[in-house]
This record gives structure tokens, sequence and C-alpha cells, in this order.
């Protein structure tokens, strides 16, 4: 996106020049630290565009209906019912419970399922096991306040059946694990951030956990961070086959951030989660879902109405979506 680096160039100002100089004198972030060296080939736009079911794939503004005030969650059908479950994670003083899930369609004890023992800050309801039933991955957080935003992130799953959650936590799974891209590290973040969908068409989703950069200079890296797309199965998610997504690999590029000299990246998520937001759709068609991630532009929650950048990983490729290829709102 050669119109941004001109921006920021023109741009002139003491902290453009200042992120310049420091990405350098700081010790540059480098191919051979995170894996992400090369460009990925362009994607090839269907003959008839892309279309735009982003409008509606994309991750809603608002939190679910029925949350308290110290929840969040997120919702999914795990009892088959064609209905959402809601899904909830406690936040701020009950951050420490574990989450449950409330069941469309049930009533009393059986309404309410709880997470125990797994202390999750965030999740993703998709069809791991390709049963048909929507499954839970879960994103379990650290031993306590103070660890879960340091703890490397741990991903679990629990599977849904008629009955809501009828098997789990299984397969956890973390950058340590076999087959997956780097390694566990404090902040890494992995999978605060996720998104779901099926890639390639076999009836099971794939997962894509965002993923921070490592530490450089004893600095938490923020806004700085990638995707490792993780295929699923009977036992959960699994690191054979994971593949390692940076934006710069589908023509992102770095830009300031507004009123902060650290350098930013169009990435899929900051180290508060409120960079970007990853999702997946079928946008051009073919009946397997593409990568998307939507940028956060700054601090405030403004949201791009459309996808800055994203991949379509059909086939078992990496092809780029950079937002040149992608129609805008006009
Ligand atoms: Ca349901
Ligand atoms: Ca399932
Ligand atoms: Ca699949
Ligand atoms: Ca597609």
């Amino acid at each position: 996106m050669p119109l941004r680096r001109r921006t920021l160039i023109a741009a002139g100002s003491a902290s453009a020049a200042l992120l310049v100089l420091c990405t350098f004198c700081n010790g540059p972030i480098d191919a051979a630290s995170t894996g992400c060296g090369a460009a990925a080939p362009a994607a090839s736009p269907p003959a008839g565009g892309y279309t735009r079911p982003w409008a509606a794939a994309a991750p809603a503004e608002e939190e679910p209906a029925g949350l308290g005030p110290e929840e969040e969650g997120v919702t999914g059908d795990l009892n088959g019912d064609g209905e959402d479950d809601l899904v909830v994670f406690p936040v701020m003083e009950d951050m420490m419970d574990p989450g449950e899930v409330r069941l469309s369609g049930a009533e009393g004890e059986e309404a309410v399922q709880s997470l125990n023992p797994v202390i999750a800050d965030s999740g993703v309801v998709a069809d791991i096991d390709g049963d048909g039933y929507g499954d839970l991955v879960a994103n379990r957080t650290g031993p306590s306040v103070e660890d879960s935003g340091r703890e490397p992130g741990r991903l679990t799953v629990f599977f849904g059946g008629p009955g809501g959650l009828e098997r789990g936590p299984v397969g956890e799974l973390t950058l340590d694990s076999p087959g997956v891209p780097r390694d566990s590290a404090e902040g890494d973040r992995f999978g605060r951030v996720l998104a779901a969908g099926d890639v390639d068409g076999d009836g099971r989703d794939e997962v894509a956990a965002g993923v921070n950069r490592p530490v450089w200079e004893g600095r938490l890296p923020r806004g700085m961070g990638d995707l490792i797309l993780l295929h699923g199965g009977p036992e959960g998610l699994t690191g054979e086959g994971a593949v390692l997504l940076c934006p710069e690999s589908a023509g992102a590029v770095p830009f300031p951030e507004k009123g902060e000299s650290d350098p930013g990246l169009l990435g899929p998520l900051d180290y508060d989660s409120s960079r970007g937001l990853p999702f997946m759709a079928d946008v051009d068609g073919d009946g397997d879902d593409e990568l998307l991630v939507k940028a956060l532009l700054d601090r405030g929650r403004q949201r791009t109405g459309d996808p800055e950048w994203g991949f379509d990983l059909s086939g078992g490729g990496v092809a780029a979506l950079p937002s040149a290829a992608l129609p805008g709102d006009g």
C-alpha cells in the first residue's frame, strides 16, 4: 500500500522521524526473529470481483445481549438448536472466576454450564471436529490476576453437542506445541484474539489465533501482532500444519500511532487487543472462507468499515488479499 507509506513520510513530523530512527536504533524486529520475511503472492480476484459478506461476518461493535456489567462474551450455537448460545467471560473483579455458557432453549439448571476448571478471557465458537455442533475454543488466562496478561497464551477446546458443552477441556495448545511457529514467551498473548472459519472446505473450521511478536529490548511490543492458523480435529486443535501469517506479507505497512512514539503496525492485535479484529468470510464466492483483518486505527476503538488486509488459505497455500484488492465502500 504505497499510499500509506507516502503519507507517513510526508507527515515529516518529529514523531515520524523518531519512529523511523528508533525502528533501527532499538534493534529492528527482523525476519529471523519473527519468521515474517517473505511477501505472499497476491490472490487472483474472482472475475466478478470480491463480495462483501464481511458487513455481516465482521465482529459486532457491541457486546452480545444478556451480558452483565462485569462480563464479556461471545456467541455461537453449541447445542445445535439453531439459536445462539452465550459464552460468558467474567472481567474486572471477577476475572479469576470460571466463565459459563448460557444455553438457548434450556431452562433451570440445564440452562447454565460452567467452564470450570478453565479460567478464560476470550474465545470463539467454531465447529472444530466437523460434527455440525459448535465447539468452544477458549483462551486460558494465567493462574492469578497479575499473571493473566503475562503468562504465555494457551488454547483449549470444549466440544458441543445436543446438551451444550459435552466434552472438554481437551487438547491444550501453546506456542510450544509441536508444529506451532514461534515459542511461548511472557506476554505473547497467544489466542487473546481469535477468528474461525473453514478455509479449505473440509467441513472442519480452522482457527486464527493472534500472537504478539517476541519481546525485544526488554519491552513488550505493543500493536505488533501476527496470526497463526491452526487446524482442528476430533481431539481439539493441533499444531500440525500451523501457518504463521504476518501483516507485512499481505502488504500492510507500519504507521505511527497518534500521540505515541511507538511504532505501530497495521496488525491483527495489540497487547490490549484493541488494535485489530480478525474474522473469516467467503469473499470470493468459492465456498471457502478467507481470513480478513479489520484495522482499529486508534485507541478510541474507531473501526474502519472494511477489512484492511487478509489471506486466501485454500488449497494449503497462502495468498495475500491486500486492501487495494478489496472493494471499499464506494
Ligand atoms: Ca443453541
Ligand atoms: Ca463440533
Ligand atoms: Ca477446514
Ligand atoms: Ca472463498
